[in-house]
């Protein structure tokens, strides 16, 4: 009954924890509200945890389910207006939805811009 997607679209390309703020759902302006999430990148999408990897892991079983960001023509840049912290690059989905990203390390932002954009790059733009 289950569909099954090819390997690639499953596999895990980086994995890891920010700060995360979601600004806008659906074109939708949201009070900004940064909290510590653990962030999994693979071929088309992006999954955020409000949990630890630990606690993500064992809410699986139970059907918990992450928010999930499609990342075909989806936009990413880095931004100074959007935050007062250093470090901040946002995600822009095709529905509206609006993210940002920030670690005060700058080689960790830096890579995680890189991957994302990678991966973006690599899927069809429309
Ligand atoms: C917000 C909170 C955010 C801040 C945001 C504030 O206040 O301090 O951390 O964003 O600034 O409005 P509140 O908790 O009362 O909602 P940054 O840390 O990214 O600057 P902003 O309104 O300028 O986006």
């Amino acid at each position: 009954k289950d569909i099954i997607p090819p390997l690639e679209q499953l596999m895990v390309e980086k994995e890891g924890y920010l700060q995360k703020a979601k600004i806008a759902d659906g074109g939708k302006k949201l009070r900004k509200n940064w909290s510590t999430s653990w962030i999994v990148l693979s071929s088309q999408k992006i999954e955020f945890y409000k949990e630890s990897k630990q606690q993500a892991l064992s809410n699986m079983k139970t059907g918990h389910k992450p928010e999930s960001v499609d990342l075909c023509g989806a936009h990413i840049e880095w931004t100074k207006e959007k935050s007062s912290r250093k470090n901040v690059f946002q995600i822009t989905t095709v529905s509206g939805n609006e993210f940002l990203l920030q670690s005060d390390i700058d080689v960790i932002i830096l890579d995680w811009f890189q991957a994302i954009k990678n991966a973006m790059d690599r899927l069809p733009k429309d």
